[in-house]
């Protein structure tokens, strides 16, 4: 396969270069794009040095798929154009994912529903892919009614300038924000912009996304989205209710069985997931699996998994890796 990716420079794309050597993606040639500051500029992959090309020139070399992660306006402009010349897009910002043309994939759940036709798939938000990795199985065993989500955000989702802006306050220097507000020592109830509904952007992702991957209107969500100074991943506390009624070891047993996750779950033994263990896995960690006894069948857990692997890179390569196992590009 001819593959591009385009942010090869990124926090993301650096990610994906990664992951698709790793997962030994069948890459025949392999073309990283990037905004034409860093065209000419160097890459590796594989252990080898790619230079950097522009979009445009990248789709007059003719890749198979293209992984974007250069932000939502790169997207918009540019997957239209990748996808007219029949390159297939993979595409990782926000831009297209409540197209109701364009499918939002995680494979585990819903890779079965991909064609041949479908020339830009978008890849869902981190918050987003973490936690319907762990409810599709529980929704279609017990029904789904309503999800209530706190997260807890690790600054790698803001990209490189939040990483250095951790980096000078705890060294105390001075330098450029990626928050309106210090964010060593401090958690920031902020994650992505605010819309005029009072909830932030990365909130309204939890809960559209969510009921567009279960394929399900009816689920309630509501989030809350927290940046916190930390590193390896995005942790969250879910409350779910369902239909039907469930058992706790039953719960445990269906997310041990399931492709993709990862339980840790004893409180004998101060076992559960944390971003620490999570950083540079694929796994969706699960764990303080627990009845929530205020209500009726309902349950709470804590997910975490690596944002910028599952949560983002991983997840738009396992979606490369279904489009090729199934003939459906190249
Ligand atoms: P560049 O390094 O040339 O700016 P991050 O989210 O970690 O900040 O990375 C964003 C990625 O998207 C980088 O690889 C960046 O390239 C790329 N990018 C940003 N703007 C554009 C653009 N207009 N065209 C192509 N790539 C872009
Ligand atoms: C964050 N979820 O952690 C974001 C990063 O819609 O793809 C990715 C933003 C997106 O802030």
């Amino acid at each position: 396969m001819r593959v591009a990716v385009v942010g090869a420079t990124g926090l993301v794309g650096t990610v994906m270069l990664k992951v698709l050597a790793e997962r030994q993606f069948p890459v025949t040639e392999l073309i990283p794009v990037a905004s034409e500051r860093s065209v000419g500029k160097k890459v590796t992959f594989n252990k080898q040095e790619y230079k950097v090309v522009g979009l445009a020139a990248a789709i007059a070399m003719k890749p198979d798929v293209a992984l974007f992660s250069a932000g939502g306006s790169t997207s918009t402009t540019w997957a239209p154009k990748f996808a007219e010349a029949g390159i297939t897009v993979i595409d990782n910002s926000s831009a297209w994912r409540m197209d109701p043309s364009k499918k939002l994939v995680v494979p585990e759940i819903n890779a079965t529903a991909l064609t041949e036709n479908d020339k830009i798939i978008a890849n869902p938000n981190c918050s987003t892919i973490q936690m319907v990795v762990a409810l599709a199985p529980l929704h279609k065993k017990y029904g789904i009614k309503r999800i209530v989500v706190s997260t807890y955000q690790s600054i790698t989702g803001t990209g490189v300038k939040a990483v250095q802006q951790l980096e000078n306050e705890y060294n105390g220097e001075k330098g450029e924000m990626a928050y309106p507000y210090p964010i060593h020592k401090n958690a920031i109830p902020h994650c992505d912009v605010f819309l005029d509904n009072g909830y932030t952007k990365e909130e309204m992702k939890l809960v559209n996304e969510t009921q567009k991957i279960l394929d399900d209107r009816t689920i309630a969500v509501t989030a809350t989205a927290i940046r916190i100074p930390v590193v390896g991943g995005h942790s969250e506390s879910v409350n779910v209710q369902f239909e039907r009624e469930f058992d706790e070891s039953e719960v445990r047993k269906l997310l041990s069985e399931t492709p993709g996750i990862k339980v840790q779950d004893n409180t004998d033994t101060n076992t559960y997931p944390m971003p620490i263990y999570a950083e540079g896995k694929d796994e969706v960690f699960v764990g303080r699996i627990r009845r929530d006894h205020s209500t009726e069948n309902a349950l709470n857990m804590w997910i975490v998994a690596d944002n910028l692997r599952k949560g983002a890179a991983t997840n738009a390569v396992q979606i490369a890796e279904y489009l090729a196992e199934h003939q459906l590009i190249g």
